[in-house]
C-alpha cells in the first residue's frame, strides 16, 4: 500500500516564506523540515517498493550501491562497521610524498635482496636451518616508509617510538641494519646460528640474546598486539604519574592477518579504544595468506577486521589499491568497479596474483561488459602488474600520515599486500610461499632483475649480500633519514635502577612474628606491599597490578592508599565514597586494576618490568593473581616476560591445592611451581612464613635493582591464617637458597619430659603444609618415640638448579675437588630417611632426591582438587600430619629402624583407610 506524495511544497508554507527577520528564518527552517520529511518519506516508500517487488537481497544491494555513492561524496555514514572495498583515503586527500621515491625504492630493493639472500645463503650452507623470505617480501614497503619517514629513534625529543616488528619479518630488519652499518656481514652470514663463532643472529626478535637491539619479543603469534596495547596504556600511565616526560611517541605494532586469529591479538582492542589510545597504531599486513594457505579463502579478512576494529571504536584505514587503480576508480562513475572489488573472496584474489592478466580480465572484469570496457585500453600484463596499496609507498605514507594525526582513538591500518612479493615463480602468492627458503639460480636472477640489484650473472648464483658504497646516494640518504628521525631502530638501551631500594626498616616487622596472632602469608605480603608503597625511595616506582581480585587478597586497603589508575580520573561518585577504603580512581593512581584479564595484566607486568629499557624509567611491578590462573593460563606471556628481561614479582595468591578450601578443582593450584620451574630466569618460592616472604622480596629487589640481574620472581602466598613465628637466627641464607632447618628433633615425649633416643627421620615441609609437618613431628615423638627434624623448604626448584649446576661442573672438571650441592651440604649430617610434604606435585621434592644422603618419600597433591575443607582435602591428598607420620614410619621400617609391622599398626591407629581412593586418579 502506498500513499501519494506531493511533488511541491504546500502552498501555505510558500506564503509564510515571504515574511521578514526571525519569522523568515523560522519559516525557512519549517519549510526545510517539511521538505526533509517529504524526502525521507519518498526514500522510504521507494525502499518498501523495492522490498515488496524484489525482496531483501535487492534492498541490501541498493543500499550497498548508495553507500559507495555516499563515500564518494565524503558523507559520513552512521553505519560504519564495513565500508566499500576501496582505500579509506581517497586520492584527493592523499598528502604529497615527502621523500625521494627513486632513492627509497632502490634502498628498499637492496633491503629486499639482502633479506632474501641471508635466508637463502644460510640454507645453502646449513640445510634445514630455516628462515622466512615471503613475510618481509610482502611487508617491505610498510617498514621502509616507516623507517624513512615516521619511526622516531631514541634521540628524538619524543624519546622515540616503540616498534613491535612482525617476528617472521626479521630478515628485513637485519638487512636494513646491515645497510645502516649496524650489523656486520659476518653476523648476517650467521643468521639463525647464534652459537657460531663471532656470534650470529636469532631467527626472530628477542631481547634475551640481542639485548642491545631488539626491544620486544614478537614471534609467538598474538602476543605482540596484546603487549603493544598495554604498552601504549602504560606509556600514558608513566606520563600521568610523572615518571616520564609528556611525549607524542607512538607504539607501532606490525602483525600478520593470519595472526589475528589468535584470541590475544584482538582480545584487548576494546581497551585501546576505551582508553582512547591515539598513541597506538596497528599495521596489519593483509597478504591474505598464513602458513598453510589463505586466511579467509571464502571470505574477506580485511572486511572482517574492519568491522571488528570499527565496532570496537578504532579508526580504521584501509590501504587496498595502489596508484595504478586511481584512474580506473575515478572513472567508476556508477560504482561498478568498487562493487566488483567487494565481491571477490580472498581465495580468488590470491588466484589473480598467480594466474596472470588474461585470467584477471576474464574472471574479474569479464562478468560485466561495462567493466571489460573500463580496461580495454590495457594489456594483460598491465592488468596483472597493477600494484596493491601495501606495495605503494605513497598510499602507505598517506595512511601513516593520517594515523599519527588521529586524535582520541587508536588506528589500525589494513594494508593489502602479496605474500612473497617479487619472488615470482619461486612463491609469489603461492600457498607454499611461507616455507620458501631456497631459490635456484633462475629464480635469483629473476629477483635481481625485478628489483634492479647491481650484481652480475656470475655473482647472483651464490646469493651474496649487496651493500652500496658509503658515499653512494642511497647510503647517504638512508643515514640522513635516520639522523633526522632521531637515530637507528630497533635499539634497546637500559638504565640502571641501582639505588631504588627501600629502607631496611620496611622489612623489620615481618622478622618479629605476629605475636601469636593468626595471619596468612597473603595478608603479610599485602602489608609488606603497602609498606613498600609508602617508602620514600622505592614507593613511587612500585606498580601493583591486579586482575579484579584485590578484595579476594585483602588488598582493598590499597585502593585508597595508592589509588587506582585512570587516565580520566573518576567521573562518578563511587558508591562507597563515605567509607575509608573507597574505590578511588585517579589520574595519578598507582594500582593497575586490569579487570578480569590475566593476559592483559601480564602484558602490563611486562611493560612495567621492562620500563628501564623501554622508557628509561624505573618501575617495579608486583602482579598479584589467583595462582591457578597464572602459569597455566598465560604461560606463554610469562615466557615472553622472561625473554624481555622483565623484572618484578609474580605473586600467586590463594595458592595450594589443599590450602584453598571450598573452591574445587578449577581453582586449586597444585602445579604452578612445576610450571614456574621451566622458566630459566624465574626464581620461585613457596614460603610458609611472613619472614620468609619478607626475605625473598628483599633479596629480589636487591638482585633486580642493585645487582641488575635479568631475573624475576614468583612466590605463592596462601589464605590460611596461623601464628607467624619470629625469624630464627641465621636462616637468611637458607631461606633464599631453598632450605633451612626449622625445628630440631623433639627427642622423646615432650609431655612426660622423658628423654628417649629413638629412631630418627627428616621431615621437609613447604608453604602452609609446613604446619602439618610440624604437627607430624609432635605426633611421631609422642606416639611412636620417633625423633624428627623439621626443615622448611622454600624452593625445590632453586635447590635443584644449584645441585644440577654443581653436578655439571663436576662432570666437566673431573680432576678438581668436586663442588657440593647446597642441599647435600646442609643435610650431610642428617640422620635417617627423608619425608617431604608439599601442597604441590610430588615431582618437586622428587626432583632433588638424588642429592640427599638418605632415601626420600614424597607426599604431594597430584590429581584434581575438590570442593572441601582444608582438613578433608589434606586427608584426601595424603599430606596431613597423620599421613606424614605414616610416611616417616614406613621409611624407617624400610630401613629396619622400627618394627616392620609398625606402619600397619599406625594405619589402624591413625584412622587411615588403606583402600582409600588414589587422589591422582580420582
Ligand atoms: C602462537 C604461534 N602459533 C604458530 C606459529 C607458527 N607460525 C609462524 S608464522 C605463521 C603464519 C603467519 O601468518 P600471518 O600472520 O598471516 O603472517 P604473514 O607471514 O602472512 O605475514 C604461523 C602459523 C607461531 N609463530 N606462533
Ligand atoms: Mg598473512
Amino acid at each position: 500500500m502506498t500513499t501519494e506524495i506531493p511533488r511541491t511544497p504546500p502552498a501555505a508554507v510558500d506564503g509564510a516564506a515571504a515574511g521578514n527577520g526571525a519569522d523568515e528564518a523560522a519559516s525557512r527552517a519549517a519549510l526545510e523540515a517539511e521538505f526533509d520529511a517529504i524526502e525521507t518519506e519518498e526514500w522510504r516508500q521507494s525502499l518498501h517498493d523495492v522490498f515488496y517487488r524484489r525482496g531483501p537481497e535487492r534492498v541490501a544491494e541498493l543500499l550497498g550501491d548508495l553507500q559507495i555513492e555516499a563515500q564518494r561524496e565524503m558523507a559520513q555514514l552512521p553505519v560504519t562497521s564495513r565500508t566499500p572495498y576501496v582505500n579509506t583515503i581517497p586520492i584527493e586527500r592523499q598528502p604529497p610524498f615527502p621523500g625521494n621515491r627513486q632513492i627509497e625504492q632502490r634502498i628498499k630493493s637492496f633491503v629486499r635482496w639482502n633479506a632474501m639472500a641471508m635466508v637463502v645463503d644460510a640454507n645453502n650452507r646449513h640445510e634445514g636451518i630455516g628462515g622466512h623470505i615471503s613475510t618481509y617480501a610482502s611487508a617491505a614497503t610498510l617498514y621502509e616508509v616507516g623507517f624513512n619517514h615516521f619511526f622516531r629513534g631514541a634521540d628524538d625529543p619524543s624519546g622515540g617510538d616503540l616498534i613491535y616488528i612482525q617476528g617472521h619479518a626479521s630478515p628485513g630488519i637485519y638487512a636494513r641494519a646491515y645497510l645502516e652499518g649496524r650489523l656486520s656481514e659476518e653476523l648476517l652470514f650467521n643468521f639463525r646460528r647464534e652459537l657460531a663463532e663471532g656470534g650470529g643472529l636469532p631467527s626472530y626478535p628477542h631481547p634475551w640474546l640481542m639485548q642491545h637491539f631488539w626491544k620486544f619479543p614478537t614471534v609467538s603469534m598474538g602476543l605482540a598486539p596484546l603487549m603493544a596495547i598495554y604498552q601504549a596504556r602504560f606509556m600514558r600511565y608513566l606520563v600521568d604519574r610523572g615518571l616520564k616526560e609528556p611525549t607524542d611517541a607512538k607504539v607501532w605494532c606490525f602483525i600478520g592477518d593470519g595472526e589475528t586469529d589468535e584470541p590475544e591479538a584482538l582480545g584487548a582492542i576494546s581497551l585501546a579504544a576505551r582508553e582512547r589510545l591515539d598513541n597506538l597504531i596497528f599495521v596489519i599486513n593483509c597478504n591474505l595468506q598464513r602458513l598453510d594457505g589463505p586466511v579467509r579463502g571464502n571470505g574477506q579478512i580485511i572486511q572482517e577486521l574492519e568491522a571488528v576494529f570499527r565496532g570496537a571504536g578504532w579508526n580504521v584505514i584501509k590501504v587496498l589499491w595502489g596508484a595504478e587503480w586511481d584512474d580506473l576508480l575515478a572513472n567508476d562513475h556508477d560504482g561498478l568497479l568498487t562493487k566488483r572489488m567487494g565481491q571477490i573472496v580472498d581465495g580468488e584474489y590470491q588466484k589473480y596474483t598467480v594466474a596472470g592478466g588474461t585470467y584477471i580480465r576474464e574472471h574479474f572484469y569479464g562478468v560485466d561488459p561495462r567493466l571489460l570496457r573500463m580496461v580495454e585500453h590495457m594489456s594483460d600484463d598491465e592488468l596483472w602488474s597493477m600494484r596493491l596499496g601495501g606495495h605503494d609507498p605513497e598510499k602507505v605514507h598517506a595512511a601513516y600520515h593520517a594515523a599519527i594525526r588521529q586524535e582520541g582513538a587508536p588506528t589500525v591500518i589494513l594494508a593489502r599486500t602479496i605474500k612473497g612479493y617479487g619472488l615470482g615463480e619461486a612463491g609469489e602468492g603461492k600457498n607454499i610461499t611461507h616455507q620458501q627458503k631456497q631459490l635456484n639460480e633462475d629464480e635469483l636472477m629473476h629477483f635481481r632483475d625485478r628489483f634492479g640489484i647491481p650484481l652480475s650473472d656470475e655473482e647472483v648464483g651464490s646469493a651474496p649480500l649487496y651493500k652500496p658504497d658509503d658515499d653512494s646516494a642511497e647510503a647517504r640518504y638512508l643515514q640522513q633519514r635516520r639522523r633526522s628521525l632521531g637515530g637507528f631502530l630497533p635499539l634497546r638501551r637500559t638504565i640502571s635502577c641501582a639505588g631504588i631500594s627501600p629502607a631496611e626498616s620496611v622489612y623489620d616487622e615481618f622478622y618479629e612474628g605476629s605475636g601469636g596472632r593468626e595471619v596468612s602469608t597473603t595478608l603479610a605480603f599485602v602489608r609488606l606491599l603497602s609498606r613498600l608503597l609508602r617508602d620514600d625511595v622505592i614507593g613511587d616506582h612500585v606498580v601493583p597490578i591486579v586482575p579484579d581480585e584485590a578484595r579476594t587478597f585483602g588488598m582493598e586497603t590499597l585502593f585508597r592508599q595508592a589509588g587506582i589508575y585512570s587516565h580520566v580520573g573518576q567521573l562518578y561518585e563511587p558508591v562507597d565514597a563515605d567509607s575509608l577504603i573507597y574505590y578511588k580512581e585517579t589520574t595519578d593512581g598507582q594500582i593497575l586494576e586490569e579487570g578480569i584479564t590475566e593476559a592483559g595484566s601480564l602484558a602490563s607486568f611486562i611493560a612495567a618490568g621492562t620500563a628501564p629499557s623501554v622508557h628509561g624509567a624505573c618501575t617495579l611491578p608486583f602482579f598479584i593473581f589467583y595462582s591457578m590462573f597464572g602459569f597455566q593460563r598465560v604461560g606463554d606471556l610469562v615466557w615472553a616476560a622472561a625473554d624481555s628481561r622483565t623484572r618484578g614479582f609474580l605473586v600467586g595468591a590463594t595458592a595450594g591445592r589443599t590450602t584453598l578450601q571450598g573452591e574445587g578443582l578449577q581453582h586449586q593450584d597444585g602445579h604452578s611451581h612445576v610450571l614456574a620451574s621451566v622458566v630459566p630466569n624465574l626464581i620461585s618460592y613457596d614460603p610458609a612464613y611472613a619472614y620468609e616472604v619478607s626475605l625473598i622480596v628483599r633479596e629480589g629487589i636487591r638482585r633486580m635493582h642493585e645487582q641488575q640481574d635479568a631475573v624475576f620472581y614468583y612466590l605463592t602466598v596462601t589464605n590460611e591464617a596461623y601464628p607467624q613465628p619470629p625469624m630464627p637466627e641465621g636462616v637468611e641464607d637458607g631461606v633464599l637458597r631453598g632450605i633451612y632447618p626449622l625445628r630440631a628433633a623433639l627427642r622423646g615425649i615432650p609431655a612426660s619430659g622423658e628423654d628417649v633416643d629413638g629412631p630418627r627421620v627428616q621431615l621437609f615441609g613447604s608453604g602452609a603444609i609446613l604446619n602439618e609437618v610440624v604437627a607430624a613431628q609432635e605426633l611421631l615423638a609422642e606416639r611412636y618415640g620417633v625423633a624428627a627434624d623439621v626443615w622448611s623448604v622454600t624452593s625445590y626448584s632453586e635447590l635443584r638448579r644449584d645441585a644440577q649446576d654443581a653436578e655439571r661442573w663436576n662432570m666437566l672438571h673431573p680432576g678438581e675437588p668436586p663442588r657440593r650441592p647446597y642441599l647435600s651440604e646442609v643435610t650431610a649430617n642428617a640422620e635417617g630417611p627423608f619425608v617431604a610434604a608439599t601442597d604441590y606435585m610430588k615431582s618437586l621434592p622428587d626432583g632433588v632426591a638424588k642429592w640427599l644422603p638418605g632415601p626420600l618419600v614424597s607426599l604431594g597433591t597430584d590429581g584434581f582438587g575438590r570442593s572441601e575443607t582444608r582438613e578433608a582435602l589434606r586427608d584426601f591428598f595424603e599430606v596431613d600430619a597423620k599421613h606424614i607420620a605414616l610416611a616417616a614410619l614406613y621409611a624407617l621400617a624400610q630401613e629396619g629402624a622400627v618394627d616392620a609391622d609398625l606402619p600397619e599398626r599406625a594405619i589402624a591407629e591413625l584412622g587411615i583407610d588403606p583402600e582409600k581412593v588414589n587422589p591422582r586418579l580420582a
